[in-house]
């Protein structure tokens, strides 16, 4: 739901607590910013697409997403542009079905193996009672990961969290 006023450092400082207020925070990777206003803004949530304050290495063979959700029915997009092109958005997966509130951890979200090498943008997109939702991170395409995905601490999901492809 809408909160008014909240701020993107309020609700870092408030942590869980302020899950009761936001639409959805993406905590992983590091996020262009969160402003619950604008989160309706596309392509990312009222931030510039173009920045890259703070880039994550994204392994072609798939990232691990995470975020905090607040409402109990969704349907996430995972989508990714070339820094080079910021019209042209590629879903990484199909649509996913998810149900539960609080941590929600993909852990293989796909780059795209044509663009390794290339500076990139991951979206992702809620679908929910508030519309569409954007929050974006600064990526890099690179090299598919020869050993296990590395899922971060802290990206996890909450009890009663459940998810399916549709
Ligand atoms: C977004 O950032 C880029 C790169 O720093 C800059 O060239 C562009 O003017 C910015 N766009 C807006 C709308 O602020
Ligand atoms: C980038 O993100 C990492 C992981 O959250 C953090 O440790 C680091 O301080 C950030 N760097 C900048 C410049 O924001
Ligand atoms: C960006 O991608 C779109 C869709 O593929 C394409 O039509 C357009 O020509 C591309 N623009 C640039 C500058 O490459
Ligand atoms: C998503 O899952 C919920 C709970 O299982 C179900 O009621 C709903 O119809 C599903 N929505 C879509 C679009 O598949
Ligand atoms: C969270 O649940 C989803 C959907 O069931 C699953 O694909 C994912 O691997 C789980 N995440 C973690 C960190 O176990
Ligand atoms: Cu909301």
């Amino acid at each position: 739901m809408l909160f008014k006023s909240i701020k993107s450092v309020a609700l870092i400082a408030l942590g869980v607590v302020a899950i009761a207020e936001a639409h959805f925070v993406l905590q992983e990777p590091v996020s262009l910013g969160f402003d619950d206003d604008a989160e309706g803004t596309a392509p990312c949530g009222g931030f510039n697409a173009s920045s890259r304050l703070n880039v994550t290495n994204w392994p072609t063979s798939g990232g691990a997403v995470g975020v905090l959700t607040t409402h109990t029915t969704v349907q996430w997009e995972y989508k990714v542009a070339r820094l080079s092109n910021l019209t042209n958005w590629v879903s990484v997966t199909p649509t996913l079905n998810q149900t539960g509130v609080g941590n929600f951890c993909e852990t293989l979200i796909p780059g795209k193996k044509a663009w390794e090498g290339e500076s990139g943008v991951l979206q992702v997109i809620q679908h929910g009672v508030d519309g569409a939702l954007y929050q974006c991170a600064a990526i890099k395409f690179v090299k598919p990961l020869r050993t296990a995905a590395l899922v971060p601490t802290g990206c996890t999901n909450s009890t009663g969290v459940t998810a399916q492809w549709i």
